[in-house]
């Protein structure tokens, strides 16, 4: 369990599996998002979640049966629980200040983090072998990949600034708006992910 910034009203805390994946984005959302909150994430193997999935969790059913799921405490102390990797991402960007306040933005990062879900990484993480896992790699990163990067580089390349600053030429480095938004976090997210299973990213700045 990771625990950091303490002073936070309202309470965050999620389960999921041991390794990378569904989890990514809520923890980068968590330590850098502007307003960042206790980052508590415990982990668990298989056993831990079939017990979870007879007894539940926090008092809770699992929603759907499956990982990760967020238990939030509000302010006023009441403990409700979230399923939906995508789900939990826009509820805690909300939370921290990585959401955008325009609606089509808003429409527009949740795209994102939509067409990233068909990247399918997770799959990487139940082959048996290096080889396995290598073959799996190689297919994402040549197939599944390459045609989510060129749409989403050229949503950054016409990401033009509805401000004022756009007529000074000062046009957005995001992927849509005038500002960084959990969808930014999602895409370096997706391809650390990547990288941390040893494809060939070589640059990805935030
Ligand atoms: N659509 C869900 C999929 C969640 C999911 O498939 N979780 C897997 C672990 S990565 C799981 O709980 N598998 C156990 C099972 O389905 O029995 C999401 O995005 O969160």
């Amino acid at each position: 369990m990771l625990t950091y910034n303490p002073d936070h009203s309202t309470k965050m805390h999620l389960t999921y599996f041991a390794h990378r994946g569904r989890g990514d984005v809520y923890e980068l959302l968590c330590t850098v998002g502007r307003q960042p909150v206790d980052l508590i994430v415990t982990r668990v193997n298989w056993n831990h979640f079939l017990t979870m999935r007879e007894s539940g969790l926090h008092g809770f059913r699992l929603p759907y049966q499956q990982l990760p799921v967020l238990l939030i405490t509000n302010t006023a102390g009441k403990d409700r629980i979230v399923a939906q990797t995508n789900s939990i991402i826009t509820y805690t960007a909300k939370i921290v200040g990585e959401y955008p306040s325009d609606e089509i933005h808003a429409a527009v990062a949740e795209s994102v983090i939509n067409r990233l879900s068909d990247l399918s990484s997770i799959g990487w993480y139940q082959c048996k072998t290096d080889k396995e896992r290598a073959q799996f790699l190689s297919t994402l990163v040549s197939t599944r990949l390459p045609p989510i990067l060129t749409d989403l580089e050229s949503m950054i390349a016409t990401n033009t600034s509805d401000s004022q600053e756009a007529t000074l030429n000062l046009d957005s480095i995001w992927i849509v708006g005038e500002t960084r938004t959990f969808a930014d976090l999602a895409i370096f997210a997706a391809l650390h992910e990547l990288w941390s299973m040893g494809a060939a990213i070589t640059s990805c700045g935030l």
